[in-house]
């Protein structure tokens, strides 16, 4: 049995109001997988909630809910300054009682939570960033720094176990929630992903749309052993990027959401500050690499707090391959 559990991990590798931090996060985890695992059984767990996000997306009960817990744990940690979240369309500046909290909380609390209903994996994605030095009331804009400025990033997993994965900037480690024992202990160190692989994830259905490089690429792939690759590959979709990136970390491959003719206006799908920016970060402390096709996510500078970008993410020589094509 695994000695080592998050606590330790933490008063080990984060300054003390980091690792109040994210133990507050992991708090809201185990509360959202409770929530999680009594499905139909829990009165107001399932279905929608009657309402649309700011990105025009149906609510679930869930959504709400897991955004609530978040906002309440972090907010009793009194280590950060703001919020933003998916589900809410502008930041939660905290009131100044608190002397000048040193972080920001980007997150995506339930992501993937219109697989809920069919009960596969759903995760919540979280993203530290430093807060503002300055004295003035917090805005937006205070939110809008890079993929490399994050202090630490991570995601939990509600699959068969619920799992925590996080970097601090020093590599990937995965822990596993201990149900009996209420706690998180440290299943895997130092997570690495094999830079070659056989297997891809993307939504094929919206394949008419794409780009012409992101054609090319994936149609390399589907010619298998008589094509350019010389291999064959694998395909997996589950619509949930926390779990097809936990598939990525756990035994390789590279994820695709491409922007298309369908959504160019809004600049692809998944959000850069909350979604692509702390799987980015992850991907690449494991060895990875992720891109728009273009340039480098996490040197991107937001321009606002829900922009979305294309993503391309996963085993160093796929990502190479899809950049090359954006060139030729
Ligand atoms: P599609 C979930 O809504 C999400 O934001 C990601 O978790 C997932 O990878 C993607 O959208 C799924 O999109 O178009 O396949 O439903």
């Amino acid at each position: 049995m695994p000695t080592m559990n998050l606590s330790r991990y933490l008063a080990i590798h984060a300054e003390p109001s980091l690792a109040s931090l994210l133990e507050s996060v992991a708090r809201a985890c185990t509360g959202i997988s409770m929530a999680l695992g009594q499905g139909a059984l829990a009165a107001g767990v399932l279905g929608s909630a009657g309402s649309e996000n700011i990105q025009g997306e149906t609510q679930k009960n869930l959504d709400v809910l897991s955004n609530q817990m978040l906002m309440d744990a972090v907010t009793a940690s009194s280590t950060v300054a703001g919020m933003a979240s998916e589900e809410m369309e502008h930041i939660y500046a905290l009131p100044a009682t608190v002397p000048q909290a040193p972080y920001l909380l980007v997150f995506d609390p339930l992501d993937g939570s219109s697989n809920i209903d069919v009960n596969v994996s759903v995760g919540t994605i979280f993203s530290v960033l430093r807060a503002p030095t300055h004295a003035a009331e917090l805005s937006a804009g205070d939110f809008l720094q890079t993929g490399r400025s994050q202090v630490a990033a991570g995601y939990a997993l509600y699959g068969p176990s619920t799992q925590l994965v996080l970097t601090l900037g020093q590599g990937v480690q995965m822990f596993t929630l201990d149900r009996q024992r209420g706690e998180y202990l440290l299943t895997q160190e130092s997570v690495k992903i094999p830079e070659v692989t056989a297997e891809f994830a993307i939504n094929m259905s919206n394949q008419r749309f794409w780009e012409a490089p992101v054609q090319l690429y994936i149609q390399e792939l589907l010619n298998g052993k008589e094509g350019v690759r010389a291999k064959n590959f694998n395909m997996r979709w589950i619509a949930s990027m926390v779990a097809d990136v936990h598939r990525i970390l756990t035994r390789g491959g590279v994820f695709l959401y491409p922007v298309d003719s369908k959504i160019r206006q809004q600049g692809g799908k998944l959000r850069l500050l909350y979604e692509a920016n702390p799987m980015s970060w992850l991907i690449e402390q494991a060895g990875g690499a992720a891109s728009t096709g273009r340039e480098s996510i996490l040197d991107i500078m937001p321009g606002s707090l829900h922009q979305r970008i294309p993503v391309v993410l996963g085993a160093k020589e796929e990502v190479s391959r899809v950049i090359d094509l954006h060139r030729a």
